[in-house]
């Protein structure tokens, strides 16, 4: 009997753990993240890819570039508030509302970043409160301000753009699904321990 005991309350350590350790991985699983395409501007034949995705203390933006026209040049780029790509192309830019971190071109013409953006929230950046993008300028030259974007991203409004739901999100199982899981496997453990803690008393 008690060898039954220990032997019970190790396997339910164990079941705990492996519940813990499920759960766990779950919500880290429910992070969501989504992939931009940024396009030419100008002509540039610049273009690239960036992933946004929810950190515990705010929005990772990586940002990996391509065909950069040349090596060593360091190239400005932010996120743009109150307007899209078509309103920058068309000469009426939006004010930079969040500065991310400087590409440099490399010698193959690629060249990347990854920026936290603290305190907000990918549900935050993707609101309908304003139109936003990603904008990667020019070369800066002495005494002109901020250059010419020559590559741009719109971000998908939740509300209004249907196609958010068909982005590519890095979770899998919706994180409850996950964590219900481990409980009925707790659950189902549980009841037939009972079961054969009757049978043997
Ligand atoms: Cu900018």
């Amino acid at each position: 009997m008690f060898r039954l005991k220990r032997m019970i309350s190790i396997v339910f350590g164990a079941i705990l753990l492996a519940s813990l350790v499920l759960g766990g991985s779950a919500l880290a699983k429910g992070e969501k993240s989504v992939q931009l395409h940024l396009t030419p501007s100008r002509d540039s034949g610049v273009s690239g890819k960036a992933t946004l995705t929810d950190v515990e203390d705010g929005v990772k933006v990586e940002l990996h570039m391509q065909d950069l026209p040349e090596a060593g040049v360091k190239h400005i780029n932010h996120i743009h508030g109150g307007g899209t790509c078509a309103d920058d192309r068309d000469g009426r830019t939006a004010p930079v509302t969040i500065p991310l971190n400087t590409v440099v071109a490399d010698d193959d013409g690629t060249g990347s970043a990854t920026t936290t953006i603290k305190d907000v929230t990918l549900e935050k950046l993707l609101g309908d409160d304003q139109h936003r993008f990603i904008l990667l300028h020019a070369k800066v030259k002495e005494g002109q301000g901020v250059p010419p974007g020559i590559s741009c991203a719109d971000l998908p409004q939740k509300s209004t753009n249907t196609t958010f739901e068909n982005l590519p999100s890095s979770g899998g199982m919706p994180p409850t699904a996950l964590l219900v899981f481990p409980l009925v496997l707790l659950a189902a453990t549980t009841s037939a321990t009972l079961m054969v803690l009757r049978r043997s008393a």
